[in-house]
């Protein structure tokens, strides 16, 4: 059975990624026609942002439709790492003579303010395959987070780092995984707080980051005619976004600036974000003015495959309900998933096919008439956690989508578990694709 595929978006809304918590993205276009964004994952329920410890690559070939590219990172791969895993913080990457790094601040000890390192993780492909490599001797410590890597035309790349009022940047040694000399402060920032990222346009180099604004954070920026500054103040360029939290980063896609950030739109919660994107613009004299948040988010800017494969659809009315769900008839001669509010309801859909195996993309077909209901996700006796289902309009509009890109098993001994008790959705199917 098959649903007809979703049409191609024309603006990506914002927030861009719905289905699960997205923060500090960090975009670059390598060059292969992809914008990707390495993001941090907020994990839902919060605790703090103690318990993040994953990573997610997205990508998108028009900046309106966005794969998430599946997990590339996790704490428990980390073997130097804090004991108690979390603290998977805003990472970034970078690409050299075909390698691609990946740069992610995470604490070396149990006390994980005071023990903070930035790890290296390399990869062939800009998405997948990432192995961990440790990290970069002589970085880190108290509140020394946030890595930012630019590389310039000629070549060369600088790190940048820091929280707590203290920035730093320092050329990187040809291995991308060690700091030429010493880090320097970042002279001339006025009210840093963290989220440093550094970009260059015509021939000025601009270095944005987070203020210290209580519960109110904001994007400044300052240039500087050498990479590493000094730094001329420029101002404000990002108004509060309505989280406590701000970080952001700032790439040119397809002739187009952009800035890349976060805001609570989907949860009101600071401490479960949803990455954003909005146009940015330059004065005449290279300043930058205001993003204007938008709801609407930013335009294709053509292409918009927003899939790779081709989908094998899973019908509820094949999947096993338990807990106190049941099947119900859904119109066309289809069935569906309902009761999963009941707290012990689940659906186990067994025989699932995941090809000759590797990542997938899961994702479900449901109606609500909640704001925010959620799913819980289990494959192949993983937890993906929550899955957000906003709002269809009515419980029986089956328009909504939301899913996961997650690792499958060869041949078709899958399992996809949902478990429900988060808000009241029909499910009417579940889809596989596999990347
Ligand atoms: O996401 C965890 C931390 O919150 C980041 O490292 C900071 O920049 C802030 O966004």
């Amino acid at each position: 059975m098959s649903h007809p595929k979703d049409a191609a978006k024309k603006t990506a809304g914002n927030p861009v990624i719905t289905s699960i918590y997205t923060a500090d993205p960090s975009a670059h276009a390598w060059g292969d026609g992809r914008i990707y964004v390495y993001a941090s994952h907020d994990m839902d329920p919060a605790r703090g942002c103690d318990l993040m410890d994953r990573y997610h690559v997205f990508s998108s070939d028009d900046m309106a439709n966005w794969i998430d590219e599946g997990e590339i990172l996790r704490s428990e791969d980390v073997s130097w790492g804090r004991p108690e895993g979390g603290f998977m913080w805003a990472p970034d990457a970078a690409c050299k003579d075909g390698t691609y790094y990946f740069y992610y601040p995470h604490p070396s000890g149990s006390r994980w303010n005071e023990t903070w390192k930035i790890g290296v993780a390399t990869s062939s492909e800009p998405a997948r395959g990432f192995v961990d490599r440790g990290y970069i001797e002589g970085l880190g410590g108290f509140a020394m987070i946030d890595p930012c890597v630019f590389t310039d035309d000629d070549g060369r790349s600088y790190m940048y780092y820091g929280g707590g009022g203290k920035c730093q940047g320092g050329e990187m040694g040809e291995d991308m995984m060690s700091i030429q000399g010493a880090m320097a402060d970042m002279e001339g920032l006025e009210d840093f707080h963290e989220a440093a990222w550094v970009f260059k346009r015509e021939g000025v180099y601009y270095l944005t980051y987070a203020d210290n604004l209580h519960d109110n954070n904001r994007m400044h920026y300052a240039t500087s005619r050498h990479p590493l500054g000094p730094w001329t103040y420029g101002g404000i360029f990002l108004e509060p976004t309505g989280c406590s939290t701000t970080h952001g980063s700032v790439a040119e896609f397809k002739g187009q600036w952009y800035l890349f950030y976060h805001n609570q739109a989907i949860s009101g919660e600071g401490n479960l974000r949803s990455m954003c994107i909005d146009e940015l613009h330059f004065e005449k004299d290279g300043s930058i003015r205001t993003v204007v948040q938008t709801k609407e988010g930013v335009r294709s800017a053509g292409g918009g495959a927003s899939r790779t494969g081709t989908a094998t659809v899973y019908p509820a009315g094949g999947c096993a309900p338990g807990g106190g769900a049941w099947l119900e008839p859904a119109g066309h001669g289809e069935q569906a998933l309902a009761g999963m509010h009941l707290p012990e309801a689940f659906a186990v859909f067994g025989g699932v096919d995941g090809g000759v195996g590797g990542r997938a993309y899961v994702e479900l077909r449901y109606a609500t008439d909640e704001r925010l209901a959620k799913v819980n996700l289990t494959v192949n006796g993983s937890d993906y956690s929550l899955l957000n289902a906003l709002s269809t309009g009515g419980g029986g509009s089956f328009d909504g989508r939301t899913g996961i890109t997650v690792p499958l098993m060869p041949g078709s001994g899958n399992e996809i578990r949902l478990d429900g008790g988060k808000g009241s959705l029909s499910i009417l199917s579940v889809s596989v694709e596999l990347l």
